[in-house]
């Protein structure tokens, strides 16, 4: 076998992963598919530096005594928890590592519209993140990810502005990530791709781009104030000097009730995709699951003051935001309808991204009916400030939004590398991570019922038996959070070869090579027909 033929036949075909080696043409890569993996990294180490304080904070509630961490400490592990955990992964999650790595190539483009720009927007996460470990290995900060002035203008000796400064830079990051795609998906569909052939992820990256680009820069603007006051004593939020601290609330929140739908969009999007592939059928109501992403960004801007229900609101205005608040629900609830729709008589394939899938749609709707709970006003007088509200916004965030991001990591994972994960740890994992998510939160739902106040670290004895279940579950989750990690390393070298289209799936990704070639296509597609042409099909535009 030493003929000139067998060797050229023995050289291995060039992909995006080993078409050049070393730091270098990895820090200076302009590849949307490198670049997603270059998040996919800096992710998953913000998600583990958060999830130890999360640890720390259930050890510490193990007992009713503040044994193990003093209030201040506890104070600061629960504000780097959310901060860690909103802004440098959240947010980020799924559109800087899944929408980077397959939105050009589910459109059928050779990268984002601007590559470079990509490139610098995983910079300036980098930047960011720096600032705020900076903040957290000089200290720490203990405001609550919230910020609430006057505290954090005023009374808090923490270190608030480097971790103002790294949320702020970060921002910027995430505009330009949600402009890129915006562009992109305007400028960059393959021939005959038109609007309602797109991927359904495609529609939520969009809607969730919007959601970015509006939103991001009035959290840049309340940052900034913040800073003008802590630093220059300029009167904005401290009544003292002329300010007024409810303001604070109005702008944090003008950004941070659209920013859940960032968190929380692109994972339903991933979800359509998963429903109609393991059904292996066309999604039901396709039309009616991309309009309600663009309806969700809509009215996502509309119900911030939902947080502001014991603040001082006056009863008219918390009347109107608890009314548009029910309206949000609807458009969530479609999705929830028409996954449920497509799931029906189809022939159901137990894969892995299924299991998350299904795991999302029932964790998101506990998620969002307990927020209708929270947006009527004399309920959430009872349970504002409990662990009520931390139950809530859990399921929507860690059972929806995390379940959809390792949803996605399995499908696009033979994409990605290559190479085939090993089903039946995939499977365990996600039953692992079912089960213990499930025991952490749901106690945490009737300790806030019962009146446990949130961002305390001791408690009275009577709550002690649901926390303990709480930090049990959490210990479970915990490693069913480290077992995906440890086998999709092991498949790197060790998965089965994947193929083109490990699952039969109908999106231009699976159309070419995994890994994929540095510029996606050798030739660029043509589109003719819908999306989601599975066997078991709904009528055309259910
Ligand atoms: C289905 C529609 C939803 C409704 C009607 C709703 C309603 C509410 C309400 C009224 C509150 C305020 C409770 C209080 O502070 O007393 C709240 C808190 C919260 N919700 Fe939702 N929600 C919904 C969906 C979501 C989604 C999709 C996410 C995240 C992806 C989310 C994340 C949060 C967070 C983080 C908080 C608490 C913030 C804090 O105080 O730290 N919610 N929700
Ligand atoms: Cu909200």
């Amino acid at each position: 076998m030493t003929t000139a033929a067998a060797l050229v036949a023995e050289e291995p075909r060039l992909h995006y992963l080993n078409e050049s080696y070393g730091v270098r043409s990895w820090l200076l890569t302009t590849d949307h598919k490198r670049v997603g993996l270059l998040y996919l990294i800096s992710l998953t180490g913000a998600f583990f530096v958060g999830g130890f304080f999360a640890v720390m904070l259930r050890v510490e509630l193990l007992t009713p005594a503040g044994d193990l961490l003093q209030a201040e400490t506890y104070n600061k592990f629960f504000t780097m928890h959310g901060v860690i955990m909103v802004f440098f992964f959240l947010v980020p999650s799924i559109p800087a590592v899944l929408g980077n790595f397959v939105l050009p190539l589910m459109i059928g483009a050779r990268d984002v519209a601007f590559p470079r720009l990509n490139l610098l927007s995983w910079y300036l996460y980098v930047l960011g993140a720096s600032f705020t470990t900076y903040a957290v290995v000089s200290g720490g900060v203990d405001t609550g990810w919230t910020f609430y002035t006057p505290y954090s203008t005023m009374s808090s000796t923490t270190q608030v502005m480097p971790t103002a400064i790294g949320i702020f830079i970060v921002g910027f990051s995430s505009i330009l990530t949600g402009l890129n795609f915006v562009v992109t998906i305007h400028r960059m569909r393959a021939p005959g791709l038109t609007w309602f052939r797109l991927p359904l992820f495609v529609w939520s990256l969009y809607a969730t781009s919007l959601i970015q680009i509006l939103a991001t820069p009035v959290l840049a603007i309340t940052v900034m104030l913040l800073g003008l006051e802590r630093l220059l004593h300029v009167g904005i939020f401290d009544p003292a000097l002329g300010g007024d601290p409810v303001l604070f609330q109005h702008l944090f929140w003008f950004y941070s009730h659209p920013a859940v739908y960032i968190m929380i969009l692109p994972g339903m999007g991933v979800i359509s995709e998963l429903v109609t592939c393991f059904a292996r059928k066309r999604i039901f109501g396709y039309h009616y699951v991309a309009f309600s992403s663009i309806a969700i960004a809509v009215f996502g801007f509309l119900v911030w003051g939902h947080h502001l229900f014991v603040a001082g609101q006056s009863v008219y205005a918390a009347m109107v935001f608890s009314l548009l608040s029910y309206l949000v629900a609807i458009p969530s609830a479609v999705k929830v309808f028409n996954w449920t729709a497509t799931l029906h008589k189809g022939t159901l394939e137990f894969r892995t991204p299924l299991l998350y899938a299904l795991g999302f749609i029932g964790l998101f709707t506990i998620g969002g009916l307990t927020g209708l709970f929270l947006a009527s006003l004399g309920m959430d007088v009872h349970v504002t400030d409990t662990y009520f509200v931390i139950a809530h916004f859990h399921y929507i965030m860690v059972g929806g939004m995390v379940m959809g991001y390792l949803g996605g990591v399995h499908y696009w994972w033979p994409k990605i590398s290559g190479r085939m994960y090993p089903e039946g740890w995939g499977r365990l994992a996600a039953l692992i991570i079912f089960i213990g998510f499930n025991l952490t939160f749901f106690p945490q739902f009737i300790l806030g019922y019962l009146g446990m106040p949130r961002r305390y670290h001791a408690y009275p004895d009577e709550f002690q038996v649901l926390n303990v279940m709480s930090t049990a579950g959490a210990s479970i989750l915990g490693v069913g959070y480290l077992l995906p990690m440890i086998y999709l390393l092991w498949s790197l070298r060790y998965g089965e070869p994947a193929g083109n289209n490990p699952w039969d799936a109908t999106g231009l990704e699976w159309q070419t090579p995994s890994p994929p070639p540095r510029d996606n296509f050798e030739v660029t597609p043509v589109v003719t027909g819908e999306p989601y042409a599975y066997p078991g099909r709904e009528p055309a535009h259910g």
